[in-house]
């Protein structure tokens, strides 16, 4: 009878709660922690200050001090891929047509973009990080995150670390970079271009929040300009209207950015700064506003949307050995076709060919077709594309109804 007084249930509750609140309390531990260490993070991002145009300014002195656009011709339908400080004061930025450009700005030198120089100087400039931070992670050619929470060098100060990789910069490369520094990826980014060029920003942890909350959602990274429309007429013109917003309203009006959304208009961002970051595939693609049945037409705005790609693959340096065409017709019927070649792409001449014999494959003639859409895949390691000859392979993607 003694013995059983220790399995009466007030004993088996006693222990059970026991269990729980011992359990409860380390559980609480370890979110105590991880939070602290994560809000202690020290994050710097750092981006090249008008990269393509200061590297042609650097190498061709004439250029120095003037308007530089390095894209297409004005007198193509070309793009504006990067211009110098003194263009941007005549309205010009990346993207624009540049026949656009040299209309704000008639003085303008139009240069072709060199991307090997630009490469190059990317090598460099990921050498010099590397020898600052055990995580680097590169998102594109003139722009990188680096995680110097643990660095003992100056004092563990990220705004010194910062400063030295400038100057390291500055040296090795005759070029100005920008840093934003913070506890974290969100942050940071959006501090190395608060005060550019040759800018330093830093956002302690007890500014984030106020810095969040007085910033225009236009300028989060993460959200484009479709976004920031939408939050316009949705009353959230600021990080502060953002947060008025609950967890079910944003899920309501941005499915599964909602989360993302909630977090970063807090301040919050726990993405770890990663060294090994490999992209599967890159696409883009567009709806007409009334569906293309001419075939003319639709090989001119495949090429414009493919332009669109090689540039997103430039920037981010990145040569592809597959493309893959998507076709939805009128009726919602989608069909995608891709081809594969054994060297990764070097030209957009090559691109437009493929794409222009998948565009052949699709059934064109049948149904006008209401969207087009393009995805480049089977990256080649940085630097290693092979220039092996071509072999054309041509396969199915999917045919969906
Ligand atoms: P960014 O860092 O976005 O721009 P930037 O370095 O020219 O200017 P900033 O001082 O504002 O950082 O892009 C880096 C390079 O990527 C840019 O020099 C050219 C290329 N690029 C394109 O080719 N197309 C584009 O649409 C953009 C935005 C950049
Ligand atoms: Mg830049
Ligand atoms: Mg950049």
């Amino acid at each position: 009878m003694q013995n059983s007084s220790l399995f009466c249930p007030s004993n088996v509750d006693y222990w059970f709660i026991y269990y729980c609140w011992g359990g409860f309390c380390l559980f609480l531990l370890i979110q105590v922690r991880w939070v602290s260490v994560i809000s202690q993070r020290k994050i710097i991002h750092l981006d090249m200050d008008a990269f393509f145009a200061s590297v042609e300014q650097r190498d061709n002195q004439k250029l120095q001090g003037l308007p530089v656009v390095v894209g297409g011709q004005p007198d193509s339908r070309g793009v504006v891929a990067a211009c110098s400080y003194e263009a941007r004061q005549f309205g010009i930025h990346s993207a624009m047509p540049s026949s656009r450009a040299h209309r704000l700005c008639p003085q303008a030198v139009f240069v072709a973009p060199r991307i090997e120089a630009y490469r190059a100087v990317s090598v460099i400039i990921q050498q010099i990080f590397r020898r600052y931070a055990s995580e680097v992670e590169p998102l594109s050619l003139d722009e990188a995150y680096l995680d110097v929470s643990d660095s003992e060098m100056f004092a563990g100060s990220a705004t010194h670390i910062a400063q030295a990789i400038k100057a390291e910069i500055l040296e090795e490369t005759q070029l100005v970079a920008s840093a934003g520094v913070s506890y974290n990826k969100f942050l940071a980014k959006i501090a190395s271009d608060m005060d550019k060029p040759n800018g330093l920003y830093v956002i302690k942890p007890t500014q984030g929040e106020r810095f969040v909350a007085d910033l225009a959602v236009a300028k989060f990274h993460g959200v484009g300009p479709v976004t920031a429309a939408k939050m316009h007429r949705l009353g959230i013109q600021t990080g502060r209207d953002l947060r008025a917003k609950s967890k079910q309203q944003l899920q309501a009006a941005f499915g599964k950015s909602a989360e993302y959304f909630y977090n970063i208009a807090r301040a919050i961002d726990l993405r770890p700064v990663c060294s090994v970051r490999r992209r599967k595939s890159l696409g883009k693609e567009t709806t007409f506003t009334t569906d293309i049945a001419d075939i003319n037409v639709l090989r001119e705005q495949l090429i414009e949307l493919s332009d669109k790609l090689w540039q997103r693959l430039e920037r981010d340096d990145l040569q592809a050995k597959t493309f893959t065409l998507k076709v939805k017709y009128a009726n919602f019927r989608q069909i995608s076709r891709a081809l594969s070649v054994a060297q990764t792409i070097k030209q957009p001449s090559e691109m437009h060919a493929l794409l222009l014999e998948l565009l052949l494959r699709v059934e064109l003639g049948q149904q006008a077709v209401r969207l087009l859409g393009v995805t480049a895949s089977g990256f080649a390691e940085q630097g290693l594309a092979d220039n092996r000859g071509r072999q054309l392979e041509l396969f199915d993607v999917s045919d969906k109804l």
